[in-house]
């Protein structure tokens, strides 16, 4: 048996992508309140407005509604077979504003929802912050550009933590938290846009507030696993990175040179932070391209010697290339760009499918680290369509049941052959939810099908894909029935 008794199958979501209800029970408006959908096949980027237009959709409001559905969805998710379901809390349900007092609806509904898991066996794994923020925060603070944001969200975390720390006992503190280093990141990562109305693609900010926003969700995180080792010793705190794996295009030396430097800024700056529990060597390098240098304050490097992470987990879709010679054609990838690899497929939205590349990942942190690793976030986004047969709906999804087997194999190779100690695995959106990168609905994830559309229509019913019942099959036998 490749993976060992116990790992952990499951799925991950995120509250701004999935829970709608955006304004219920005074819930405030999170950043994501304030994106519209673009389009990704198209190149069209998300909008964001700073103040509402009573004529736009704004995706995240309704989401797929699991604020409304989560009995039935959580009672779908254990019909698969999972043992553990990622989803995150929304900062902004819990504190209108970010901070003040604390909302009890906000706080009883995920009381409801972390009973019904545990109800039905599944362990929540619980990221802290999904690419939202409160957009107060935005406003108030110009999100993580600024140093208080490291106790306001230090006094949220704590008081879900305080709450919840019974049932949920893996935790995860920001999401992707490696994009943050360039502007692409920006939008969702650290939300540095106050007062912005505009594209994704217009967004523009200065390096020294990209280097101080990371520093400070650093401190914040070190903070709260600091707290939560003092108080909680049952329970694992983990980071969240977006491996963006790259290779080098050629065999120049200067190709692997440059790989090696954008490893570097891209995901090893902040896992050898939140692993290590301090700056890198390299770091000194990467402040002078950047020109830039953290706000380091006293007191700061203590708390991240004090509050390093239990074990390693990260987000992996795809690889892409990069080279210093000019005729290496571009591709989108998962909030990054890259070169074209010859060698691999991609994904209608130009994302290339490398699951070999899944377990050279596993083993370059692993051999980092030597934590437990989980991959918390992995999947394949594509145009679905429902048919009708015998009067019953169908959706035939091959294309993601081959993604998935593949990811599968090489991860069990990576714990049986190579010995990575992986833990689990959850599949991004195994219910359809919005795209984070574009808004979007049509681009789909989910092994459940939920009917609502880019334009805002559909009932919300939910419907079983084919993967569905390979992925049930997949984790009855732990992993070794991947036909
Ligand atoms: C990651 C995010 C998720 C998710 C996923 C797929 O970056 O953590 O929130 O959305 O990517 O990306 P997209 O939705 O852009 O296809």
């Amino acid at each position: 048996m490749a993976f060992p008794k116990g790992f952990l199958w499951g799925g991950a979501t995120a509250a701004n992508q999935y829970e709608g209800a955006w304004n219920v029970d005074g819930k405030g408006a999170s950043i994501d309140d304030h994106l519209r959908g673009g389009d990704g096949i198209h190149g069209i980027p998300r909008q964001i407005d700073a103040v509402f237009d009573p004529n736009a959709l704004y995706p995240s409001w309704e989401a797929t509604d699991f604020y409304h559905h989560y009995e039935e969805d959580i009672a779908l998710f254990a019909e698969m077979g999972w043992n553990v379901f990622r989803m995150s809390i929304n900062w902004s349900r819990i504190f209108a504003n970010g901070d003040g007092e604390p909302l009890e609806k906000g706080l009883e509904f995920y009381d409801k929802v972390f009973d019904c898991c545990v109800e039905h066996g599944i362990a929540p794994l619980v990221t802290l912050s999904h690419y939202e923020i409160p957009y107060s925060l935005v406003e108030r603070f110009n999100g993580w550009a600024s140093r208080e944001l490291i106790d306001i969200f230090f006094n949220y975390a704590k008081t879900v933590i305080d709450r919840y720390h019974d049932r949920v006992k893996y935790w995860l503190t920001f999401n992707e938290n490696n994009l943050g280093w360039n502007d692409m990141g920006t939008m969702l990562s650290t939300s540095m846009l106050k007062g912005f109305t505009g594209t994704q693609a217009e967004i523009k900010t200065e390096a020294q507030d990209r280097v101080n926003a990371l520093h400070y969700q650093f401190v914040a995180a070190a903070k709260t696993i600091k707290y939560v080792h003092e108080n909680y010793p049952d329970v694992k705190m983990g980071n969240m990175d977006c491996f963006i794996l790259s290779y080098p295009a050629t065999c120049d030396p200067k190709d692997v040179l440059l790989n090696q430097h954008n490893m570097q800024a891209s995901n090893w700056y902040a896992s050898d932070v939140q692993a290590r529990g301090k700056y890198p060597y390299y770091a000194k390098r990467l402040w002078k391209e950047w020109g830039a240098k953290p706000d380091i304050q006293p007191g700061d490097e203590e708390i991240l010697a004090e509050g390093k992470i239990d074990f390693y987990s990260f987000s992996y879709y795809m690889s892409n290339t990069v080279t210093t010679h000019d005729d290496v054609e571009q591709t989108a990838g998962n909030m990054s760009f890259g070169g074209k690899n010859p060698y691999l497929e991609a994904s209608d939205w130009g994302w290339q499918i490398d699951s070999i590349g899944l377990r050279f990942a596993l083993n370059e942190i692993y051999s980092r680290y030597e934590i437990p690793l989980m991959v918390v976030e992995n999947g394949f986004g594509a145009l679905d369509e429902v048919v009708i047969e015998d009067g019953v709906e169908r959706i035939h999804d091959p294309y993601r049941i081959d993604y998935l087997r593949k990811h599968v194999a090489d991860m069990g190779k990576a714990i049986e052959e190579d010995g990575v100690d992986l833990i689990g695995y959850t599949w991004w959106g195994p219910i359809d939810v919005v795209s984070a990168g574009t808004g979007e609905m049509r681009k789909r994830y989910g092994f459940i099908y939920v009917d609502k559309h880019d334009d805002g229509t559909g009932d919300l019913h939910r419907a079983r894909k084919d993967s569905f019942f390979y992925y049930q099959k997949v984790i009855k036998s732990n992993g070794e029935d991947l036909d």
